[in-house]
């Protein structure tokens, strides 16, 4: 089944921001039961919008969501100090988001994921920047399943995030970044594929048909996983959806489920 990640543990996000400064934990226990219970499997929690409280703040949320949920957290920080912090204070086995092919992040992030029970997201960027065509992308995603196998890490425990581009800019960049999640899955049929979505819609306006109509297509190129908001119903039904017409709902069980509640509509 699909994995939705849910993102709404984000300090760029205004009220989450708000409640971390104030120590509001109310707030964010509310927020994270909701996205348990809208089905996602894992909550993404990122600090890293108050600038030089990050490390604390990221304490502060685990400490706050731990208690209160039962399925496991992705650490989500591009620094590679916030993310051991973090790591020693999870129970659950974390999703790591992210390493990337950056040397000074890579090198660092290497040795201590060395071995480790973890699940990790690896960013097809390097120091040159983000991918230009598809075969760009799965030259360093191939790269980075090498490298972390090499390491201990299994590839079913790998997820690999293809960078979704804005379309708006280069209509090309929907085609691209499906060419390339075909690519990565006729190599490593076994490998997870995950990403943010909003990117593809940048620029343009009633982002969210784009994002729900891209997700169903990523989908069929063998996406499995993505950071969304689990809390839009309009995306959870199209995935859904998706995961019944691909034939990962026996006896479209889910799919009925969701009519039952309520929350998948025509
Ligand atoms: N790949 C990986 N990790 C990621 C991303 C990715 N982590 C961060 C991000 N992208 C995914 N997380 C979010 C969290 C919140 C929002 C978007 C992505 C969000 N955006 C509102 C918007 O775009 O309208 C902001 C509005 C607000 O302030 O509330 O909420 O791609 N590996």
């Amino acid at each position: 089944m699909f994995e939705v990640i849910g993102e709404r543990i984000n300090t760029s996000r205004k009220k989450v921001q708000e409640a971390v400064a104030k120590r509001d934990a109310g707030y964010i226990i509310e927020d994270v039961q909701k996205q348990q219970g809208a089905g996602a499997a894992y909550i993404d929690v990122n600090a890293g919008a108050r600038i030089g409280h990050e490390t604390e703040d990221m304490k502060w949320l685990l400490d706050t969501i731990q208690p209160v949920v039962t399925i496991p957290l992705t650490l989500d920080s591009p620094d590679p100090l916030v993310l051991e912090a973090a790591v020693a204070m999870v129970e659950k086995t974390p999703m790591i988001n992210s390493i990337s092919l950056e040397k000074e992040r890579f090198e660092t992030m290497m040795p201590f994921l060395a071995g480790k029970d973890c699940k990790i997201i690896a960013l097809c960027m390097d120091d040159s920047g983000m991918p230009k065509s598809s075969d760009d992308i799965i030259e360093r995603a191939d790269i980075l399943v090498k490298e972390l196998n090499h390491i201990g890490i299994a590839t079913e425990a790998i997820y690999i995030d293809p960078l979704v581009q804005p379309i708006s800019t280069d209509s090309s960049k929907g085609v691209m970044v499906l060419d390339a999640v075909r690519g990565i899955k006729a190599m490593y049929p076994r490998v997870h594929i995950i990403g943010g979505l909003s990117n593809i819609s940048y620029g343009l306006p009633q982002r969210k048909i784009i994002n729900r109509t891209f997700i169903t297509l990523m989908m069929g190129a063998g996406m499995d996983s993505a950071i969304i908001d689990p809390l839009d119903e309009k995306i959870m039904a199209a995935i859904k959806t998706g995961d019944m017409l691909l034939g990962r709902d026996d006896f479209c069980a889910n799919f009925l489920k969701g009519v039952r509640a309520g929350t998948i509509l025509s």
